[in-house]
């Protein structure tokens, strides 16, 4: 074997050893290799007899329809570790979202003044609502997500079928519609709203309680995403039993079974961090000229790898997930040798670059 290519394998399992530490620091093995819908975590929950809303902290928040003024608070593992009491409610209350910045736990009052009431999630002390005459107020609401970029939230639900955007506490006229859709599916329980990707999940309540991704602004599915590119993944435990929903730090989904009083973390397929193709230049820069067919072809997947940056920068992540598979095809062939259109030959190099081009295309959706 040259010189390169020994050289390459050598950085290669340097660079396998960081993602390896990387992946077990971040990830465990069974969530990493999950497709979306996996159940990646299921639990009894050890006090609500019907949960319904969640909200997610670290720790997961899940509302009581039966106990109505009361959410409870659990580990990631289902240890119940708090509840607190809330006395503004009207008939019970809903779904939850999380406010990082001034970490506030918002929540939906069904019945009552039918507003959204936030309250700091770790003393409980009250620190704001939105109440009043709004289109969203007319009836009462299920889900909420919270949007933290520009300070608005998402909330809905089966009573109308209506996804509002409203504005947030920091506005003067908070509450106040800043656009709206109607789902193909009106029977919205819950929301979660990835901010990287800009996508919607929308839990629903029906035979089928199929939880969908969303275009926040035309609630149009977004087909490359889900279980096999549906836009949709399926209830673990469906009829009837969807509930609130809300997103973890890796753009899985908390969500619940009313029913059989069960929380679950499901493998959304979407990450909740932004994609980077400086994982793939970092290993295409290390390797030597000789592991490409020329150097010309060096050139050209550099180049390539260019135009994909450009595109994800742009928010277009449809062609940057083609340009990606195609750019797989130069480095597909080994087994044992390269294929003729293959550009990177040294089977080493191959293996090295592989896998990141597969975890950007995953994590772009694809
Ligand atoms: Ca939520
Ligand atoms: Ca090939």
């Amino acid at each position: 074997m040259n010189q390169p290519a020994n050289l390459c394998v050598r950085r290669r399992v340097i660079v396998l050893i960081v993602a390896a530490w990387i992946s077990a620091a971040v990830w465990t093995p069974g969530i990493a290799s999950a497709a979306p819908g996996d159940v990646l975590k299921s639990w009894v929950v050890s006090v609500p007899a019907t949960p319904f809303g969640v909200g997610y902290t670290g720790r997961l928040w899940i509302s009581n329809v039966v106990d109505p003024d009361i959410d409870y608070e659990f580990t990631i593992d289902g240890a119940p570790t708090g509840q607190r009491a809330a006395a503004w409610v009207g008939s019970w209350i809903a779904d939850m979202t999380y406010l990082p910045g001034p970490k506030l736990l918002c929540q939906v009052n069904v019945g009552g003044d039918k507003g959204i009431y936030c309250w700091n999630s770790e003393t409980g002390a009250m620190a704001g609502s939105i109440v009043g005459a709004f289109p969203w107020t007319l009836k009462s609401q299920r889900g909420l997500a919270y949007r933290a970029a520009d300070d608005t939230f998402y909330i809905g639900g089966w009573t109308q079928g209506i996804i509002y955007r409203i504005k947030g506490l920091s506005y003067p006229d908070r509450g106040a519609v800043v656009g709206q859709c109607v789902p193909g599916d009106p029977n919205i329980s819950g929301l979660a709203y990835n901010a990287v990707f800009n996508v919607l999940w929308v839990a629903t309540n029906s035979q089928n309680d199929t939880v969908y991704a969303l275009d926040p602004d035309t609630c149009a599915i977004v087909p490359t995403l889900g279980l096999n590119g549906t836009g949709t993944l399926p209830h673990p435990d469906p009829g009837f039993n969807g509930a609130g929903l809300e997103m973890d730090e890796n753009g899985n989904l908390w969500m619940l079974s009313q029913g059989s009083a069960r929380a679950f973390l499901i493998a959304s397929g979407l990450s909740a961090s932004p994609p980077s193709v400086a994982s793939i230049s970092e290993v295409v820069d290390a390797m030597p000229d000789a592991a490409f067919r020329n150097l010309g072809l060096r050139r050209a997947f550099e180049a390539r790898l260019t135009d994909i940056l450009r595109s994800i920068d742009a928010g277009n992540s449809v062609p940057a997930v083609q340009m990606l598979r195609n750019l797989r095809m130069r480095t597909d062939g080994c087994g044992a040798a390269a294929d003729r259109d293959d550009w990177i030959v040294d089977c080493g190099c191959q293996s090295a670059v592989r896998p990141k081009i597969n975890d950007l295309i995953r994590k772009l959706g694809g």
